[in-house]
């Protein structure tokens, strides 16, 4: 059973900046589809998690310079 969880990106300022985002996520091995959004800051993440676990998804993100958080 997959979950489905939006995580609140700080740093994203331009496009290219979505995709190192991305990017940094689908590596993650357990993560499916990925959606971020720049303009709101979200990033929509589904993942198995019997292979990845939140702080996965935040370390990914922070190892690419940004921060990652549930909340706001
Ligand atoms: Mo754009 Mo984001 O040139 O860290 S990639 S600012």
């Amino acid at each position: 059973k997959k979950i489905s969880l939006t995580l609140f990106i700080g740093g994203m300022t331009c496009a290219a900046c979505v995709r190192h985002v991305e990017g940094a996520l689908k590596s993650v091995p357990g993560v499916g589809a990925v959606t971020v959004n720049l303009a709101t800051g979200k990033a929509a993440v589904e993942y198995d998690p019997m292979q990845a676990s939140l702080a996965d998804l935040k370390n990914a993100v922070e190892n690419m310079g940004y921060s990652a958080s549930l909340e706001v």
